[in-house]
Formats: structure tokens, C-alpha cells, sequence
């Protein structure tokens, strides 16, 4: 039999971006607010989890029309840049852009009785603009970006009512992009209801612990079935879609030999790829009973749910993938009730700036154990090394350190193609720099491409190409050799 020995002819190179991380333009042409938009930035840097978000908090968001406290609002104004950087991507060679739609773009309060045409109208002309460049879009549907008009009216996700919405905006977004959209995820890690709002568009803020952990994972629950369902429309509405589910891998490792280190390892990575089981085999893990049956979670299940994830189990599954984990055998269900943690230390391995632990061995076991346990084309949507940049006086930008992190993880993914793991693409995060996830910051910069912006918003918004960005595009022009 043939062993390929490197990247497929078709694969999918390219970048990854989301909405509210770059669009700006938060209230322009009939757009609503979201959840990203009301997330204050960050204090500190190393802390991992985002500002909460409470009732209070988000009148006090509402009233503050200014993105001075809120850099989503901003963004790097792709809004208004899309045809320059989408040129810039071309001019990497990229075959594949991967951005998400803002729901409330297109359905300002979420569920509307009309869509907004000229919300659709923008995503008209970032697609033709890609088409005219030969770059495949890679949509995301969900990237923490629910309306806050749902949130206000049903508390997001922990609502069923929910789905009905998310439906009604998938239906619109599969018809009118029939033929030039092929490639569709629905919820961007979806594991981030662990951080809350961010993931679920419900306040829970001022939950007491035990409550959090039910509302998340019915929450999720609704998540699911409306994955599953938009799986189903995606393909009656146009039977070349190919759909995906979008997970946040994170592959945990024992501390040591001893046989409980080794457990709390597969049950952290358990919780983490239940979600995946959910999307990818259609229905939920044994393990995952037992475990919410010692945390007290009790699902509320319509009569065709089941069903439903049963019939709706994804194409591909795509997943980020920037660090590794170190299993602790304290791991329980705070885990969902306080976000996503970085956990102990890996002796062995380095960290970025914010604590991130760079692992590129890492992704060649995640491959191989996803596709060994799910037999699905994979694509790495997320990879990235989050720095702060330095502009030298001749307006250069030498980030040999992203090129050193890049080079490792795609020299271990095409390792896992040699092992057999069938891979469509990769897409890096943040080809440009754009705000933070976590941090809403500007100086965590990701891009290929310098944004001349700071964290509060100040800078000429000019794209400088760095010297990753030239290596990138040998990369794409070599299919992967030359690294
Ligand atoms: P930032 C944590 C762990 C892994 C992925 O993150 C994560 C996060 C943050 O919630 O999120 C993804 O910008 C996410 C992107 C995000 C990117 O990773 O916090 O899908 O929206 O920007 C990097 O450095």
C-alpha cells in the first residue's frame, strides 16, 4: 500500500480569523451588539479567563458607546480593510481563509422576523473577493459571537428557544451562499461553554457553583442539537457542503508513570473530546454519565434529540491547537465551572509569554489519537504563537520565534500524514494580528501581517509584512517541503 510521505496536493494552507477579533465596524449598517462586545478587556495578562460578565455589567456595556474599555468593538477594521488583506493573504498564496459571520450582523437581536441585507451584503463582497482570488472560505457559523439580543431576551444558549433562532440564520446563510461557501463549522470550540458566556451567550456569572455546571451542559445540550440539525440543512439546501465541528483541543499528559497520574490524564482528555464524540459518532459517551451523575447535572432531553445527533454527525472535524496539558489528579467538575486553565507545569517543554506551554509533538499524538478514535478527515483550524512584536526602525519585523513555533507543529503534522491521518488543511491562527481572545489585547499578536495598532486603540491601522510572512509563503509554494 501507499504511505504518504507529504502533503496532499489539495491541502488546505491558509489563516484563520473570527468576527468580533477583527471586524470593527460593531454598529455600523444595522449590526447588533454581541456577547464579544461587552466582554471588558483584560487586567492582567496571565490571567487566562476573560473578564465575567453579569447583568450589571452589560447594562453598564450598553449604555458606553465607545470601544475605549471594549477593543472587540474595534477590531483591526477589516470592515473597511477586507480587500487589502485578503489580497495580502493571496499574495502568501493562501488556498483557504477561515472567518465567521457575525449572527448579529445578518439578525441584529438574534432571532428578527427579516435578516439584514446589508450585513449579507458584506459577506457577499468578502466572499467574491476571496473567489476572484482563488481562496476557498472556511466559514465558522458561532465564534463566540451570540446576539446579545438573545442573551437579554433568553439567556442565550441556556434557552431551547435558541435553536429555533440559530436555524432560521443557518437557513438564510446556506441558501445564499450555496456554491460559493463549501466548507462550514458550526460552533467554535465548543468546549468554551466551559468559559461561560463567551461559549454559551448566558449570564452565569453570579451562579453558585453547582448551578454553573447544569446551565453550561444544557446549554451545550442545545449547541449540540443544533449542530446536528444544521448538519442536516446544510446538506437538503446544498449537497456539496461539507460540515465540521470546531473543538479546542487540549492533549493532557500524566505527570508521571504512577497509574493515577495516568488516569487523571485520559479522564482529562475524556472531558475534553466527549464533544467531539457527541458531533463526530452522534451520541453522548458512556463516561458521561457517570460523570454527570456524581456532579449533579441532570439534562433536559426533547422526545427526537437523540435522534437528532444521530443523524447529524459532521463531516470533518476541525479543532485549534496551540499547547498541551499536564493532567492533575484534583481535575473534577470545577473544571467547568471556573473555564479553561492552564494546569501544571510540563517540565519539558517552553512557554509563550502568557503561559502557554509549546508543545509540536504534541499535535502529531492529538492527530493520531482523533483519527484513530473517529476515522474522519481532520483540519487543524487554530495553531498559532501569540508575541509581542517589535517594529525596527526600518519598518521590519523579525519573528524568527513565530517562523521556529510554525515550522515545529507543521513539520509534526506532516509526520501524522505519514503515520496515515487523513488531514485536509491548516489554517494558522490570526494570519493578521487582531484582539485577543482571552486578553483582548492588540500586543498578543498571532499575524503574518503587523497591524500598526496599540492596545488602546492608537496607530495608522497600516499592514507591514514580517518575516514570517515571506517564510509562510515559501511554505504554501513548496506544499510543505520547505520549511
Ligand atoms: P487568544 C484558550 C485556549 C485555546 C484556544 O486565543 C482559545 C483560548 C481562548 O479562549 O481560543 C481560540 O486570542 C479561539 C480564538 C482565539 C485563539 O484561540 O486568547 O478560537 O478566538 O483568538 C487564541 O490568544
Amino acid at each position: 500500500t501507499d504511505i504518504p510521505t507529504t502533503f496532499p496536493k489539495d491541502f488546505l494552507w491558509g489563516g484563520a480569523t473570527a468576527a468580533n477579533q477583527v471586524e470593527g465596524g460593531w454598529n455600523l449598517d444595522g449590526k447588533g451588539l454581541t456577547t464579544a462586545e461587552v466582554v471588558q478587556k483584560a487586567t492582567d495578562r496571565l490571567h487566562f479567563r476573560r473578564t465575567p460578565v453579569t447583568a450589571d455589567s452589560i447594562a453598564v456595556a450598553v449604555a458606553d458607546k465607545t470601544d475605549t474599555l471594549y477593543p472587540k468593538r474595534r477590531g483591526i477594521d477589516f470592515y473597511h480593510h477586507y480587500q487589502e488583506d485578503i489580497a495580502l493573504f493571496a499574495e502568501m498564496g493562501f488556498k483557504a481563509f477561515r472567518l465567521s459571520i457575525s449572527w448579529a450582523r445578518i439578525f441584529p437581536k438574534g432571532d428578527d422576523a427579516e435578516p439584514n441585507e446589508a450585513g449579507l451584503r458584506f459577506y457577499d463582497a468578502v466572499f467574491a473577493e476571496c473567489r476572484r482570488h482563488g481562496i476557498e472560505p472556511v466559514v465558522t457559523i458561532s465564534h463566540f459571537e451570540t446576539p446579545l439580543g438573545l442573551t437579554l431576551k433568553q439567556n442565550g444558549w441556556a434557552s431551547r428557544a435558541t435553536i429555533e433562532a440559530f436555524l432560521r440564520y443557518t437557513a438564510v446563510l446556506f441558501n445564499r451562499y450555496k456554491g460559493i461557501v463549501k466548507y462550514w463549522l458550526t460552533f467554535n470550540e465548543i468546549n468554551a461553554i466551559q468559559n461561560g458566556t463567551t461559549g454559551t451567550g448566558a449570564v452565569d456569572a453570579d451562579l453558585p457553583l453547582a448551578e454553573k455546571a447544569q446551565l453550561r451542559f444544557q446549554a451545550l445540550h442545545h449547541q449540540f442539537v443544533a449542530s446536528a440539525r444544521a448538519v442536516q440543512q446544510a446538506h437538503a439546501i446544498d449537497p456539496a457542503a461539507k460540515v465540521g465541528c470546531m473543538l479546542a483541543r487540549m492533549q493532557t499528559y500524566p505527570k508521571t508513570a504512577d497509574p493515577e497520574d495516568v488516569r487523571a490524564a485520559q479522564f482529562a482528555d475524556q472531558l475534553n473530546l466527549f464533544y467531539t464524540d457527541v458531533q463526530a459518532r452522534g451520541e453522548y459517551p458512556e463516561y458521561m454519565n457517570r460523570f454527570f451523575s456524581e456532579n449533579r447535572v441532570q439534562l433536559v432531553l426533547a422526545p427526537d434529540d437523540e435522534e437528532i445527533l444521530r443523524q447529524g454527525t459532521v463531516d470533518f472535524i476541525s479543532f485549534s491547537y496551540y499547547m498541551s496539558m499536564v493532567a492533575s489528579p484534583a481535575l473534577n467538575v470545577t473544571q467547568f465551572q471556573e473555564g479553561f486553565a492552564l494546569g501544571e507545569k510540563n517540565p519539558y517543554l517552553p512557554a509563550s509569554a502568557w503561559g502557554w506551554q509549546i508543545d509540536p509533538v504534541g499535535l502529531r499524538i492529538s492527530l493520531n489519537e482523533m483519527w484513530d478514535r473517529y476515522r474522519l478527515p481532520l483540519f487543524v483550524v487554530e495553531n498559532g504563537l501569540g508575541a509581542e512584536d517589535e517594529v525596527t526602525t526600518d519598518g521590519k519585523i523579525h519573528d524568527d520565534y513565530r517562523i521556529d513555533y510554525l515550522r515545529g507543529h507543521i513539520a509534526q503534522m506532516k509526520e501524522a500524514i505519514r503515520d496515515g491521518v487523513q488531514l485536509m488543511g491548516y489554517t494558522t491562527w490570526g494570519p493578521i494580528d487582531l484582539i485577543s481572545a482571552s486578553t483582548s489585547e492588540m500586543s498578543k499578536r498571532y499575524g503574518f501581517i503587523y497591524v500598526d495598532q496599540d492596545d488602546d486603540g492608537n496607530g495608522t491601522l497600516a499592514r507591514l509584512r514580517k518575516d514570517s510572512f515571506y517564510w509562510y509563503q515559501q511554505v504554501i509554494q513548496s506544499n510543505g517541503e520547505n520549511l
